[in-house]
């Protein structure tokens, strides 16, 4: 009889904890951002991203062709140096803390492009 109910006990904590992570990992998807940035010989499309600050945010860089100096992507602060393969999805994940403006450019500098953090 005891046995029963810690049993009973126990399986409700179980489903309570699960159906609280299931709440928390639905609400930290809903908060992530997916935006895909284009390079080509125009430089990053879009160059200017509004997000906002506390939530993942995914920038999948494509780069079309190989008539750009776009090959690598820079996020100095970040420290984050990626190479650019034509045609290949390149995705670099970050969460912005705090508002603010957030800098990416090629290897070079020559193209620009800015993150607009907002609170
Ligand atoms: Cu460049």
């Amino acid at each position: 009889m005891k046995k029963t109910k810690l049993f009973t006990a126990l399986a409700a904590l179980i489903i309570g904890l699960g159906g609280a992570f299931a709440l928390v990992t639905n609400v930290v998807e809903a908060h992530t951002r997916t935006v895909k940035i284009r390079v080509d010989k125009n430089g990053f499309s879009p160059s200017s991203i509004e997000v906002e600050a506390g939530h993942k945010l995914n920038l999948v860089f494509n780069r079309a062709d190989s008539d750009n100096c776009g090959s690598t992507v820079v996020l100095p602060k970040y420290k984050i140096r990626k190479a650019l393969p034509v045609g290949k999805d390149v995705i670099v994940s970050i969460t912005p803390t705090a508002a603010g403006n957030i800098s990416f450019t090629c290897g070079m500098k020559m193209y620009k492009g800015n993150l607009v953090v907002t609170d």
